[in-house]
């Protein structure tokens, strides 16, 4: 059993202790939908038998493994970044459909709607947010399901946008809607994080529909899942607000 962890040290130690479990069984559970009850018994060392128990577990574990990951994450470490020789080509399409269902959001007329703890909630244009300062990054983005590639986004830094929004940086989450059925959520640290932008580009041209036109956030401290596509709104709110992936027993903070 895990007593009240004492110092930073300690804490890293469980850190490191509990993760390769944790992401090993996540893959599974994100893989399979589906985790056996043996491995759970192997993984925790208590027999569980119901569905109740096992779900029971699980949230724990993903409750442990969010604090231990938040209390850890430093808000100043940067990712990677790589050179345009580096970048993987193609670079690979993603999400829970196939890329001829990817959702195709009309231009004209496109907002980016804000909602929440924010205190000019006018919605934004694309040529708005265009003309706000820019900033482009080569990362790497790396998928859950066991591939990595390396891309270049341009976009606003997200922190910049909040600023100028006046939103309550004091908030615990950033809460994004998507245009087709996901929605996706960052701690507060992780949103200002100097890396994370709303990118508007890739490869240096307008974001394509399979990447995420009009916008996605490009997170590259955290996980592919955390990295929403289609963005139609942003909300800023102390309540947790989950995700698409989070939802389904995923690790909500996945970071990296
Ligand atoms: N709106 C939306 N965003 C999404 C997804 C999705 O299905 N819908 N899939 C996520 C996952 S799991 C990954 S790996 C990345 C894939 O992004 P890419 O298509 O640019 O590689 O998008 C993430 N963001
Ligand atoms: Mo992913």
């Amino acid at each position: 059993m895990i007593h009240k962890p004492v110092n930073r040290a300690e804490l890293r130690q469980l850190a490191k202790d509990a993760r390769p479990e944790l992401v090993n069984l996540q893959r599974r559970l994100f893989l399979k939908q589906s985790v056996g009850l043996g491995a759970l018994t192997l993984l925790t060392g208590c027999s569980v038998e119901t569905p109740a128990a096992v779900e029971g577990i699980l949230a724990q574990m993903s409750h442990f493994n969010n604090w231990v990951q938040g209390a850890l994450f430093n808000p100043n470490r940067l990712a990677q970044t790589f050179s345009e020789a580096d970048i993987t080509k193609p670079f690979p399409f993603n999400a829970y459909y196939a890329q001829s269902q990817a959702p195709v959001v009309n231009r004209v007329g496109y907002k980016l709607e804000l909602a929440g703890l924010i205190s000019d909630k006018t919605p934004w244009t694309l040529e708005q947010l265009a003309a706000l300062p820019q900033q482009s990054q080569i990362t790497r983005h790396c998928c859950v399901e066991g591939w990595s590639a390396i891309g270049k986004w341009g976009g606003v830094p997200l922190r910049t946008f909040l600023q100028r929004v006046g939103a309550d940086m004091r908030a615990k989450y950033v809460h994004f809607k998507c245009a087709d059925d996901y929605y996706c959520s960052l701690d507060m640290a992780s949103a200002l994080h100097p890396q994370t932008i709303i990118a508007l580009t890739y490869a240096d041209q307008e974001l394509p529909v399979q990447y995420g036109f009009p916008m996605k956030i490009r997170v590259p401290t955290k996980l592919g899942f955390k990295n929403p596509k289609h963005i139609m709104s942003v909300m800023v709110t102390n309540d947790y607000p989950g995700g698409y992936w989070e939802d389904q027993g995923y690790n909500w903070f996945s970071g990296m």
